[in-house]
């Protein structure tokens, strides 16, 4: 399939030149169509945000939910909808931040959506405080003397409580943003892929530049079934140390989804929509409950 098929014409895109956003765009939009997987597919779920923004300029089916509860609409629409593939972005603050209880109990339902963090250590939208992300001694005009707080770990967090695949990607490396996203949509169950990605007008430490010298490629050495080892990896780079690991992290197999749990699918796989309502029956629950 073309990726072209995903072009928004005349999307009048707000993000600023050279931010890698564009990038990440891009990358999905290959990943999509490498997968065949056409615009009346998707659903692509979206807090607020310059990353909440992407969902806009991808033409596909969009739900623009509130800052940082974009995985509780995602959730539904994948519960209600089995068939559809659901693909949530956020950004660091929208997700980690404002959105940290909804990605910590997403997780432990497991459904089966893939969520795209667009992890540029800074809040873009609202001009660069810093997120739950930012690096310490990261300085902005709101954190004048430097960030001081221990930065937030997603992927750590992500494998402690049992995410059934967690990645890291770079928007500076688009093949590899490409394979990392394949086998994230492609994966039966919640996937994390966080990415790092340069905000180039409000982070000017955290470039381009900064995150090549700063991360490196996993290699065959790295076993993602491995909890232990995938937690080991995740640890590196965050406490300032050594460079942050890229690629597949955790993969953990086996692990119902949160649509195979529910009762409504057990004997009967039709999507919650199309059935029909049974008048009657739905009466007689309200009525049983009247009174309780
Ligand atoms: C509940 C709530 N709190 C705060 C805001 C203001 N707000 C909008 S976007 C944003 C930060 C966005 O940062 P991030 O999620 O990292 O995305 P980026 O813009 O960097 O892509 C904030 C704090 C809001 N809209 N809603
Ligand atoms: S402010 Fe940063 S994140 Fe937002 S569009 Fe510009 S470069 Fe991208």
């Amino acid at each position: 399939m073309d990726p072209e098929i995903f072009e928004m014409e005349n999307a009048d895109i707000a993000w600023c030149p050279g931010c890698g956003d564009f990038l990440i765009l891009k990358a999905l939009k290959q990943a999509l169509a490498d997968l065949e997987l056409g615009p009346e597919k998707l659903v692509l779920v979206s807090g607020i945000g310059q990353a909440g923004k992407l969902p806009h300029y991808l033409k596909s089916n969009v739900f623009n939910g509130l800052h940082g509860r974009s995985l509780s609409p995602a959730t539904g629409i994948k519960a209600s909808n089995p068939d559809m593939v659901v693909i949530d972005v956020s950004g660091d603050g929208c997700m980690y931040g404002e959105g940290g209880n909804h990605f910590m109990h997403t997780i432990r339902r497991n459904p089966d959506i893939t969520n795209i963090v667009l992890n540029n250590m800074v809040y873009g939208l609202t001009k660069g405080q810093a997120s739950p992300t930012s690096q310490i001694d990261f300085k902005t005009p709101f954190q004048v003397d430097g960030v001081f707080e221990e930065p937030f770990n997603p992927l750590a967090v992500a494998i402690t409580l049992g995410a059934s695949f967690v990645a890291r990607t770079f928007a500076g490396d688009i093949p590899h943003m490409v394979e990392v996203l394949k086998k994230a949509i492609e994966h039966k169950g919640y996937s994390l892929v966080d990415i790092f990605q340069p905000c180039v007008t409000f982070n000017k430490v955290n470039t381009f530049t900064w995150f090549k010298e700063n991360t490196y490629l996993m290699d065959d050495t790295h076993n993602p079934y491995l909890k232990i080892e995938a937690l080991k990896r995740a640890l590196e780079g965050n406490d300032g140390e050594g460079k942050f690991p890229l690629g597949i992290f955790y993969i953990k197999k086996g692990h119902p989804t949160f649509e195979e749990n529910l009762s409504v699918y057990k004997k009967d796989k039709t999507p919650l929509f199309r059935r029909k309502v049974d008048k009657n029956k739905l009466k007689n629950l309200i009525d049983s409950k009247r009174g309780l």
